[in-house]
């Protein structure tokens, strides 16, 4: 049972999260949970769709919901706090209740669904307390958490309101799975240090009445078909038109969701450092800037399309030519093969978040490469992906000379290192990939219930692990309101 907050039920838009698991789907029955999308009064129906092997199980959300649960706690509440910015979180009492409320909904949906055997695999910061809400219930299946984005320090975890709430919703988990190591550490040290938590011999914490493992599995792409599609998106017209404009420039290229997470300002700042520290690049590279809006109806979102708007133009009337531009921004989207292609021509990918889980654009970028004349990577430490990608050029984002030097040595860097920098970095791909990331995370999952209940559920429920309730009763009562 995939839990997650929105469904990929739609076949034309798959989205990232259906690619890195569809080795888990396959070869597994499996069903999928969460929210359709779509806002209505009925918060009763779970329509279910089937596509192919895929079964998909999907809610509607009621406008009050949409409102409290997902565009408050989970986008202006937890999103910032996570990224480390407590500046720009809005804790609302109501929105809490809403976050707990709908978490509550899903858990009673979900029980009804639940097979005895079934192991359960949520995802992300929408649905902490989801787990503890199917304790609650009496559910005592395996469950699996992954985060997908960051954990923050103790010091800045302890700062929301709710930390005890949301802390013990994750100890409810047999496995809490993190991106990073730095993320996995962050998590026990609150645990040990916030919370009273203590270590077991086996490594894993125990607090809030629970004991739970907490690992790192950093997320991962299909490496060969995403350069596949690489390869025959670098052929498509939006490619061969990029190239005519580029008229032999150098392209750096950013692709990012326009979020206050991804460090586009101080991007935007570095490139007209660049251009101001070695005017001789001037019109030989060129910024192309792809960053679909995203969560429009969020303040701080709109707040940070003026500002990287005001800096594209202020960049470019600084430093354009009657023929050149030094950024060339869009903030619509483009099909998945059309993106690909332009990763591969790219002589730069630029991938400088001031903070990410892991951040897949840099795995992408890597993979999309020509090996006989690879770009170069030029990535933020603080993304996961630093943790693994090694073979990039590695910067502070929050330092715009640095970060201007390294696209100047990354767009002068010569063929050798190239290739040598990127081999490595494929090896990582290759060795973990999605496959591995999906194989190893239901293993660590499995595993935390072999030899029956956890002991974590023994301390749970303050008993023999049972938790009273029977799966197979509630999977058959579940059958009869399922519209398909
Ligand atoms: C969260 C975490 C973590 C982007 N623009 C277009 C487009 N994209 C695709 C990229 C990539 C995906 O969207 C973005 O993934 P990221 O990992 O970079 O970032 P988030 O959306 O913030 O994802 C992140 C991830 O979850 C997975 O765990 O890595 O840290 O924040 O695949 O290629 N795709 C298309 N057109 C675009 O214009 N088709």
């Amino acid at each position: 049972m995939v839990v997650s907050n929105r469904v990929p039920a739609d076949a034309d838009n798959p989205g990232g999260l259906a690619v890195a698991l569809k080795d888990a789907l396959s070869g597994r029955e499996s069903l999928w949970f969460g929210w359709s999308g779509d806002i209505s009064a009925d918060t009763e129906t779970v329509r279910t769709v089937t596509r192919g092997q895929a079964a998909f199980a999907v809610t509607d959300l009621t406008q009050e919901e949409h409102d409290g649960y997902y565009a408050g706690y989970s986008n202006r509440a937890l999103w910032p706090a996570f990224h480390y910015r407590l500046d720009l979180s809005e804790f609302e009492e109501s929105d809490f209740r809403a976050y707990m409320a709908v978490n509550a909904r899903f858990a009673r949906q979900i029980a009804e669904l639940l097979r005895p055997d079934d192991i359960i695999w949520i995802h992300d910061y929408h649905l902490i307390p989801l787990a503890e809400a199917l304790r609650a219930l009496g559910v005592t299946n395996a469950i699996g958490f992954f985060s997908h984005i960051p954990f923050p320090p103790p010091e800045l975890f302890q700062a929301i309101p709710q930390h005890r709430e949301l802390a013990a919703g994750l100890m409810a988990c047999n496995l809490v799975g993190f991106q990073s190591r730095r993320d996995r550490a962050n998590f026990e040290r609150y645990m040990i240090e916030k919370a009273n938590g203590i270590w077991m011999p086996d490594g894993r914490v125990g607090a809030f009445g629970s004991i739970s493992r907490a690992m790192a599995f950093p997320i991962a792409i299909e490496v060969d078909s995403f350069a596949e599609t690489a390869r025959a998106g670098a052929q498509m017209d939006t490619a061969r038109r990029m190239m005519a404009a580029a008229r032999g420039h150098a392209i750096i290229l950013g692709v990012d969701r326009m979020d206050y997470s991804k460090g586009l300002p101080e991007r935007l700042g570095a490139i007209g450092e660049l251009f101001a520290r070695h005017p001789e690049l001037c019109g030989h590279a060129t910024l192309l800037q792809i960053a679909p809006v995203s969560r429009g109806g969020v303040e701080a979102y709109a707040h940070l399309r003026e500002e990287i708007e005001g800096l594209v133009g202020h960049i470019n009337g600084e430093y354009a030519q009657i023929d050149w531009a030094p950024i060339h921004f869009m903030a619509q989207g483009l099909p998945r093969e059309e993106l690909a292609g332009l990763l591969r021509l790219a002589r730069v990918g630029l991938v400088t978040p001031l903070r990410d889980g892991m951040n897949l654009v840099a795995k992408e970028y890597v993979a999309a490469q020509d090996p006989d004349d690879p770009g170069v990577l030029v990535l933020s430490e603080f993304a996961g992906a630093a943790e693994q990608l090694t073979g990039a050029l590695i910067v502070n984002p929050h330092d715009m000379r640095e970060q201007a030097e390294s696209i100047r040595r990354a767009l002068e860097m010569d063929l050798t290192e190239r290739r040598e920098r990127h081999a490595a970095m494929m090896e990582v791909l290759h060795q973990y990939d999605s496959a591995w990331w999906c194989a190893s995370f239901l293993d660590a999952l499995e595993k935390s219930r072999e030899g029956g209940e956890s002991d974590g559920l023994r301390t749970a429920f303050g008993g023999d692990g049972s938790g009273g309730g029977s799966g197979a009763s509630m999977h058959s009562a579940a059958a009869g309101r399922l519209t398909a």
